[in-house]
């Protein structure tokens, strides 16, 4: 892994500045210095490595766009975009933990939240001293957030809160979680629930075979009092918490290059120095297919990401695009996974090798933040203007 070399066969390093290059690059560093090395054994522990956390911050994954004003990186898109990439050749988990914490809880309270929110949590959210997660999936509601149950009755001088939330990254050891919840009329409101409200519980959820180095749990609430101004005034409705799934889906396009890369690079370096039946594997045709398709898509992959940053920069990138994008690359970096195992053979399947991790992380990644078969829905109502959801 020391050795990883990205692949860039169209040369997209040309079309970045030298600020996405001095970003991608410290981010790279930082992987394979600090992540690399321990997250095999966290993942075989199934334990979130905390000690990250620092690195995390100063690489500029919590918040990467976020002006600096209230912490953040100040970055553009495409600098977002390529930190997603590296944190994620190192594991989908480390970059599930950077997605939510600025995509799913600073940019929710940066877009929806009040002068007094943003001052109070986005400055200790970008530093990692508060950790976030994102309330929206409940047991009986997953790809059908809509229909909600979780709900909140104003009371007086406060609100009272009730229902669950599951499968909620970081929920096990956040500080704060960004919830979604119906007031008495039905509409969807977010409001910033704390640790140590009583009524709040956050127990974890075990025996993951995927993403094991990210915590995963639930949030339960059991009458939790919460203050009137942890509202997010600004926005309600569905379209609030699909806002910030945008921004988290567009990251994870970019990240799922990163884990594709890295499943790749270990493929054609042990393709080019494992002897079978006197010659390289590499040399073999059915194996040179195996990569020469893997190149080809990540290239694919690369320039869908890029072109949608372009736009993104541009504040023109429309919901439909980025759900083409998440699918696309989630999918090729699947595929490229299940190849990159096989190339290995036997030793595919160890802990030696980071491509048996990744294959199963993308399990997740092809699940969570939208269903594969939610995003071809989303871009088949595009395209014909007819809604499969309803
Ligand atoms: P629909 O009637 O289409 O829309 C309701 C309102 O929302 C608006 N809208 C959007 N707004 C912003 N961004 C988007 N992407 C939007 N999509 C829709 C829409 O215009 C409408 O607004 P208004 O003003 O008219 O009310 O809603 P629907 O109920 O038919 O559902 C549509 C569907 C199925 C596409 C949507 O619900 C969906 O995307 N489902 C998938 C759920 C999902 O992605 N959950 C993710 C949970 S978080 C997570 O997985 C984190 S993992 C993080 C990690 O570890 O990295
Ligand atoms: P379901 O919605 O029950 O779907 C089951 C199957 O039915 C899927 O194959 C789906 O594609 C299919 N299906 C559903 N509807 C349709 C349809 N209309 N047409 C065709 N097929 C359909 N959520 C959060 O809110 N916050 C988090 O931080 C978070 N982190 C997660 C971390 C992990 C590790 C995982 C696994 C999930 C996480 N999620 C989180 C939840 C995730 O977003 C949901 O799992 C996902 O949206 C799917 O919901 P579901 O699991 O209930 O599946």
């Amino acid at each position: 892994p020391d050795l990883f070399e990205a692949p860039d066969y169209y040369n997209l390093d040309d079309l970045l500045s030298e600020e996405h290059k001095l970003v991608r690059d410290a981010a790279r560093d930082w992987v394979k210095r600090d992540v690399s090395p321990i997250i095999e054994d966290a993942a075989q522990k199934a334990e979130f490595p905390k000690s990250i956390i620092g690195g995390l911050a100063e690489i500029g994954a919590f918040g990467p766009y976020i002006p600096e004003e209230y912490g953040g990186a100040g970055l553009d898109q495409i600098s977002y975009g390529l930190i997603m990439q590296e944190i994620e050749r190192g594991d989908s988990g480390v970059r599930s933990t950077a997605s939510v914490q600025s995509s799913l809880v600073m940019y929710p309270i940066w877009k929806y939240g009040s002068e007094e929110q943003r001052q109070k949590y986005l400055p200790k959210l970008a530093s990692g001293e508060w950790m976030g997660s994102f309330g929206l999936t409940e047991p009986d509601h997953g790809s059908n957030p809509g229909g909600m149950t979780t709900n909140f009755k104003d009371v007086g001088d406060h609100y009272l809160l009730n229902g669950a939330k599951l499968w909620i990254s970081n929920s096990p050891f956040c500080d704060v979680a960004v919830v979604w919840a119906k007031n008495e009329e039905g509409r969807i409101h977010g409001l910033i629930v704390e640790r140590g409200m009583e009524g709040f519980s956050t127990p974890e959820t075990h025996n993951k075979w995927s993403l094991r180095a990210s915590a995963t749990g639930e949030l339960i609430f059991q009458d939790v009092k919460v203050p009137k101004e942890n509202l997010l005034p600004n926005k309600s409705g569905l379209g609030a918490p699909l806002g910030c799934l945008d921004s988290a889906r567009y990251g994870i396009a970019w990240g799922a290059i990163g884990a594709a890369m890295d499943c790749y690079d270990t493929a054609l370096r042990y393709a080019k120095e494992r002897i079978q039946f006197g010659k390289p594997i590499g040399a073999f045709q059915l194996q040179q297919k195996k990569l020469a398709e893997m190149i080809t898509e990540i290239t694919k992959a690369q320039l869908l990401a890029f072109r949608l940053g372009q736009l993104k920069n541009e504040d023109k990138a429309t919901s439909a695009q980025i759900s083409m994008a998440k699918r696309n690359n989630v999918e090729i970096a699947i595929k490229i996974a299940r190849e990159a195992r096989q190339i290995l053979g036997g030793m595919g399947i160890t802990g030696e090798y980071s491509i048996m991790r990744h294959m199963m992380n993308l399990e997740s990644v092809i699940t969570y933040e939208g269903t594969h078969d939610i995003h071809l829905l989303i871009t088949g109502l595009d395209i014909t203007g007819l809604n499969a959801f309803k």
